[in-house]
């Protein structure tokens, strides 16, 4: 008996030792990619083939899914992006172009991109007509911005002009790349390293902008240069070189000033920093997740016609990306759920400007009050997207052709990626047991969404922006943060060792790493369209009633009331929990059955001002952060919130500066302007690289449609869901 109990021991022993390195092994090396969900519906499941829907097949079979091919790509609509042989056009127009100090080469090019149409002509094109092609180049030469206005059809630059706002344009990538190179020529860097017992081959260097503060350092491009140590990790953010900035003379290449402070502060330890999957040693504690996708066995439902117009369900716009905003949503309609009629609500819609200050006043960190997109340029820092996590199966995706500062182009791949979203919701539901005469009541609808995406790594810093399209007509822009904190570099390995809480700019994140406190702003620019180009800004107000005593038991009750802003001044918006409002943008000419005007709402999600002093340098720049909500006039030429020209501006290009001139918005062509914040007060979880924080607004419809437009969507049923069985690929 006790023979075979210990042999059962042994048994069971080797049993789990050999369980133990199965699980391991299948961790570490991942089911193999031939293994896929068949959810067509063959095999075992015959009958259920005969249950697609044939008008959806058809329609499929219409979809032109195929990406085009970017090199050989041509414009079909006004709003499509250069395309790769336009590019080359202009670069060859441009090379040949006469102007005092552009020979024997053209200047760097910072921007070069399509000079979109007069909205007027862009409304009234239909497809076959003629498409003007011009393109905006703005181009540095001996520190001072041109813009050129390059026409395509005539081969001749038709417009040049000397831009005289503060401020220069986008570092190139080439700017990028070389200052970071700049601090390894000098002696002083070098011993720096090597006395902080580090090995100039571990040495990493990120090219922080240096805001704007004061006459010191302008006439003249900087970059403060700053390092880490990936000696042993890919993470070197999280192994900062403390007190050691480097300003470097972007166009001379040379070093303008070396300060270093820090040598005492110990360079943070590597151990736990990598966050590639490759770098992992061991699986983390929790249960599986089993692998997980949503399945489409009939394929999507959006279309991409002619390279950038998507098609789905009542939603129809042109999705383009762009080397400066990223993401660029235009000429968005939505079908009217009662005729058909597509209905126009925003003609343009991107990110204008990000605003990230940091929380520091140190020598080497006071500067960091980033303005990315109009610094370095939201495009310009995407990598392609990784399938089957950036974007789930079945994403479409779709490439950027940008500009080097040599004039050519080079195609950006896979940097946006659109993609039909099932998560479980629900799109409206109710049941009922107390209607007479009918049997339970139990009636919902799913809520499938279409998304369309880009991501940008901003040095350390992650961007996600989603626009988010939904049948009821709602559109959620939504931003999410992710990739690793700045952060500062301490002797400081416990908080029981802190002597001075205040002395600290952020909490201990981990051993001789703070994560400084700082704010992250996101401004849209949303040219809203609501029926036709005249719309009107109306602020719902709230107002507490108080009831004439003796006349109801209430004390108290609330009203709104609508306040149609005259001017500018009158759509300057700060929410206020306690004094709230809802903001439409309503067209007054256009009345539902019921006489109310058409509008859409735009509804604040979670959100942060920035509370830094009026007067304060980089919130003179970020001034667009002082409300939350401004509306303006139409004006081609406003177009992003940091003013034209951001890098080392004064701010006075802002939109804050434009607004100041109160215009009237009533019934206006009207541009709103939303601003998307987070205060970020950094915690363990954060390192070494954050988990996805997220935040959205949405544009919403209010007396759009004559009554909930989805009410005669289908429900999902069983039958029309595929039967998933796992197979192997040949
Ligand atoms: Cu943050």
């Amino acid at each position: 008996m006790q023979t075979s109990t210990s042999s059962f021991l042994r048994l069971s022993i080797i049993f789990f030792i050999a369980l133990l390195f199965l699980i391991t092994l299948s961790w570490r090396f991942p089911t193999k990619s031939n293994q896929f969900l068949d959810c067509s519906g063959a095999g075992s499941k015959p009958s259920l083939r005969r249950l697609h829907d044939k008008r959806l097949e058809s329609e499929r079979a219409k979809t032109q899914l195929t990406k085009p091919d970017p090199l050989k790509e041509t414009p079909r609509h006004p709003l499509d992006p250069l395309t790769y042989q336009e590019i080359l056009r202009v670069s060859s127009i441009l090379s040949t172009y006469s102007y005092p100090g552009f020979h024997p080469s053209f200047p760097p090019i910072h921007s070069l991109s399509l000079y979109e149409p007069d909205k007027s002509f862009v409304l009234g094109w239909k497809k076959g007509h003629p498409i003007p092609r011009k393109a905006s180049v703005i181009a540095l030469h001996s520190g001072q911005a041109h813009e050129l206005l390059v026409d395509l059809d005539s081969d001749c630059v038709e417009v040049h002009s000397v831009i005289h706002s503060s401020g220069y344009p986008m570092l190139t990538m080439e700017d990028i790349l070389a200052v970071t190179r700049v601090p390894f020529t000098s002696a002083e860097f070098k011993e720096s390293v090597t006395a902080r017992g580090l090995s100039l081959a571990d040495i990493s260097c990120i090219s922080p902008s240096p805001g704007w503060y004061g006459p010191d350092e302008e006439g003249r491009r900087i970059v403060k240069v700053q390092c880490g140590s990936s000696e042993g990790t890919a993470n070197f953010y999280m192994r900062p070189l403390e007190g050691l900035v480097v300003t470097v003379d972007v166009d001379r290449q040379e070093i303008v000033k070396i300060t270093d402070e820090g040598r005492g502060i110990p360079i943070p330890g590597g151990t736990g920093t990598d966050y590639r999957y490759s770098a992992q040693d061991r699986p983390v504690e929790m249960d599986p997740v089993n692998p997980i996708s949503m399945e489409q066995p009939k394929g999507p439902s959006f279309k991409i016609e002619d390279g950038h117009t998507v098609r789905w369900a009542n939603w129809r716009f042109h999705l383009k990306a762009d080397q400066r905003a990223g993401i660029i949503i235009s000429q968005a309609t939505v079908r009217d759920s009662e005729t058909g009629e597509p209905r126009s609500v925003l003609y343009k819609g991107y990110p204008s400007e990000l605003f990230v200050p940091y929380m520091d006043p140190d020598d080497g960190w006071y500067y960091k009050t980033y303005m990315d997109a109009g610094e370095y340029g939201i495009g310009a820092l995407t990598f392609s997207l990784v399938p089957l996590n950036d974007c789930p199966r079945h994403s479409y995706y779709m490439d950027g052709v940008f500009v080097s500062s040599d004039g050519k182009p080079f195609v950006q791949s896979n940097i946006i990626c659109v993609f039909e979203r099932y998560a479980g919701d629900i799109s409206w539901r109710h049941s009922d047991s107390s209607v007479k005469g009918v049997e339970l009541i139990r009636e919902a609808r799913p809520k499938v969404t279409l998304v369309a995406r880009t991501a940008a790594s901003v040095g350390n810093y992650d961007y996600i922006f989603d626009w988010e399209f939904q049948t009821d007509g709602l559109i959620r822009v939504e931003v999410s943060l992710s990739g690793m904190l700045m952060v500062k570099g301490t002797p400081l390995t416990n908080t029981k060792d802190v002597q001075q809480e205040d002395a600290m700019t952020g909490p201990l994140v981990s051993e001789n790493v703070i994560g400084v406190v700082h704010d992250h702003f996101i401004n849209y620019y949303l040219d809203m369209d609501i029926d036709d180009l005249n719309n009107s800004f109306v602020k719902v107000h709230l107002e507490k009633q108080e009831t004439e005593p003796g006349t109801t038991p209430r004390k108290s009750y609330l009203k709104a009331k609508r306040y149609v802003a005259k001017t500018e001044n009158d759509a300057k918006i700060k929410l206020k929990l306690y004094d709230p409002s809802e903001f439409h943008v309503v067209n007054p000419s256009r009345k539902s059955r019921l006489g109310n005007p058409t509008g859409y709402k735009v509804v604040p999600g979670g959100t942060a001002a920035s509370l830094l002093d009026l007067q304060d340098p980089p919130q003179i720049r970020g001034a667009f952060t002082n409300n939350q909500i401004w509306v303006t006039p139409y004006n081609r030429t406003e177009q992003w919130a940091g003013g034209l020209l951001v890098y080392q501006s004064r701010g006075d290009d802002t939109l804050a500066v434009w607004s100041n001139r109160d215009r009237p918005i009533e019934n206006k062509d009207i541009v709103l302007w939303y601003t998307l914040g987070f205060h970020h007060i950094p915690c363990q979880e954060d390192f070494p690289i954050m988990p996805t924080v997220s935040s959205s607004f949405d544009l919403k419809p209010v007396n759009f449609f004559e009554r909930n437009p989805i009410l005669r969507a289908a429900p999902n049923f069983d039958k029309d869901l595929p039967f998933c069985t796992l197979s192997n690929l040949p």
